[in-house]
């Protein structure tokens, strides 16, 4: 029978990473989720295998729910299902910070990973069997000027995952949290707004992370014996580590 990966965010950075690296296994199955439906398009022709995609938005819990049930009237249940999609909107500090951006991320991030799990975890517990990744972050754990909501978003990711593995200990569903420090993706893209020039700045003069490498790390999670459940890893490019707390020594 053929493992059954659902991967949300497939359009581009690690969701696109991942679908490229499962979809070389024997006898898999994706089902790719994003909104821009060409690049769907172009995967479900250049990827080898059987690949059925998806376009809809993960905050619509409508479309979640409607994606639930084509699965379940074709009788397909997902084995692995990588909560990718994501993003970070703005860097200004909190008074500055547009509200409908802080309200975007946690529709996104923490919302829309709640939904896909929530629509897709009963078919898991029913056959006692499954994996669950959620995309975190460093932003998770490490608190940096700008972060504000996306950082939050990502500490719900961490600890939801946490209180997924108490939930479902005594089944045989792994649940993980991976948390990527900086990787050069569309990510920033997407946070500067489109400016190219503060996109590249990030990651100029680094030897950021891939979204091969978080695909590599992400396909060895799944392929792990059964019995090894990778609860949280963080992970870096070794050109990136802590700065010193700030001190203000101005204020008195
Ligand atoms: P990209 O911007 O390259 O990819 C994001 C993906 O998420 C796209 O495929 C996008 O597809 C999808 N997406 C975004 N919003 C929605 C939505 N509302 N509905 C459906 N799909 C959506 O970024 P990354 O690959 O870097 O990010 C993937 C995840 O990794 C995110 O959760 C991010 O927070 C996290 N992360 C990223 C890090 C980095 O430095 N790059 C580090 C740590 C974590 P489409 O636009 O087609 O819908
Ligand atoms: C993305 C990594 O440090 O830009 O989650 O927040 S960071």
């Amino acid at each position: 029978m053929a493992e059954v990966i659902c991967i949300t965010g497939a359009t581009s950075g690690f969701g696109l990473a991942c679908a490229r690296k499962f979809a070389n296994d024997n006898d898999v199955e994706l089902l790719l989720i994003g909104r821009r439906e060409e690049r769907l398009q172009q995967l479900v022709q250049s990827l080898p295998g059987k690949v059925q995609t998806f376009s809809f938005d993960v905050r619509n819990a409508e479309a979640i729910d409607q994606f639930a049930r084509t699965l379940t009237d074709s009788n397909t249940q997902v084995d692995v299902l990588i909560n990718n999609a994501g993003l970070a909107l703005g860097t200004e500090p909190a008074d500055q910070a547009s509200l409908e951006d802080w309200n975007t991320m946690v529709d996104t991030n923490i919302k829309g990973l709640m939904h896909m799990t929530h629509a897709l975890l009963p078919q898991m517990v029913d056959r006692n069997k499954g994996h669950i990744i959620n995309l975190g972050s460093i932003a998770g754990s490490w608190p940096y000027p700008g972060g504000n909501a996306y950082c939050a978003t990502k500490a719900f990711v961490e600890q939801f995952s946490r209180c997924l593995r108490a939930d479902l200990l005594g089944k045989h569903i792994r649940v993980s949290n991976i948390a990527p420090g900086l990787a050069e993706t569309e990510f920033s893209l997407v946070r500067m707004k489109g400016d190219k020039a503060k996109a590249d700045a990030l990651y100029n003069d680094t030897q950021a992370l891939t979204p091969e490498d978080i695909a590599e790390i992400i396909y060895w999670t799944v392929k792990l014996p059964a019995h090894i459940n990778i609860n949280h890893l963080e992970v870096m490019p070794t050109c990136q580590a802590w700065g010193p707390l700030n001190i203000d020594k101005t204020m008195v």
